[in-house]
């Protein structure tokens, strides 16, 4: 009787294991930017400017990133540690749609999806491009577009959700380039907006940073790296991302009357 009590207890370990196994492959977020003790390669070039509409320069998103990861609200995936969500292998390259990123000390969980480009492929270091961290980088398995789609944060406060993304494309030394890149950016008010890049034909030489912030009271649905000329594979590397609590507008409060009452009850505080 007691043998088969250690017999159960031990399948149950083994079973708990097993269905944690993949799924517990996860990104940790850094709170640093482009670091260069590890990596000298960095950012070349900053797309954006604080100047326009729901844009940041380097210089600003570095500063937010690093007080947004010590509070808890985001973080960097340096492609560095850690694995994709349940990936297949294609050749001798993990595969997947999906990653997730564990930040605020391991209490919280961001699911980041491609859901309709090609599966994302690595962490790993490919030809003819370098990483601005550590060694790897995020990269396709298929000449197409990066997605990048935000799900729930397992573990987030009530309302928090991504406001705030930066991120690098990587310049290739390869035929296809120079090309035109444009990174695109979908709010919670179906607003999207458009940032257009050159990129040119050089291996770490024309790196290049976008920072988005969402408007007040919105948040960052998706973000797609739409690359011109669709045979170029580029990599992505320092993926990072900022959340904030929204806080739904009173003319909104009907549909969700209970949970708005306690948020304005919090608001007057
Ligand atoms: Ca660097
Ligand atoms: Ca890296
Ligand atoms: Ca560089």
């Amino acid at each position: 009787m007691k043998f088969n009590t250690i017999q159960m207890i031990m399948a149950m370990v083994a079973a708990a294991l097993l269905s944690a196994g993949p799924t517990q492959a996860a990104f940790t977020a850094v709170g640093v930017y482009d670091e260069n003790s590890v990596q000298t390669n960095a950012v070349d070039t900053v797309a954006t400017s604080d100047a326009n509409p729901n844009q940041l320069s380097l210089s600003t998103f570095t500063t937010q990133i690093a007080a947004a990861y010590a509070a808890g609200f985001g973080g960097v995936v340096n492609f560095d540690s850690g694995t994709l969500t349940d990936p297949n292998t294609s050749g001798t390259y993990p595969v997947s749609d999906t990653f997730d990123v564990s930040y605020a000390g391991g209490a919280k969980s961001l699911r980041v999806t491609d859901i309709e480009s090609g599966d994302y492929t690595g962490p790993g270091s490919f030809s003819e491009r370098t990483a601005i961290s550590g060694s790897q980088f995020l990269a396709q398995i298929s000449s197409s577009d990066f997605w990048f789609d935000f799900g729930a944060i397992t573990g987030g406060a009530p309302g928090e959700a991504v406001t705030a993304v930066g991120l690098t494309v990587l310049s290739r030394a390869n035929a296809s380039f120079p090309q035109d890149v444009t990174v695109l950016v979908r709010f919670t008010n179906d607003v999207v907006i458009s940032i257009p890049s050159n990129i040119a034909s050089s291996n770490g030489g024309d790196d290049t940073f976008f920072g988005i912030v969402a408007p007040e009271g919105e948040s960052i649905v998706r973000v797609v790296v739409n690359i011109s000329n669709n045979t170029a594979y580029t990599g992505v590397d320092d993926f990072a991302f900022i959340t904030s609590i929204i806080v739904p507008e009173p003319g909104t409060c009907s549909l969700l009357v209970a949970g708005c009452a306690i948020l304005l009850r919090r608001r007057r505080v």
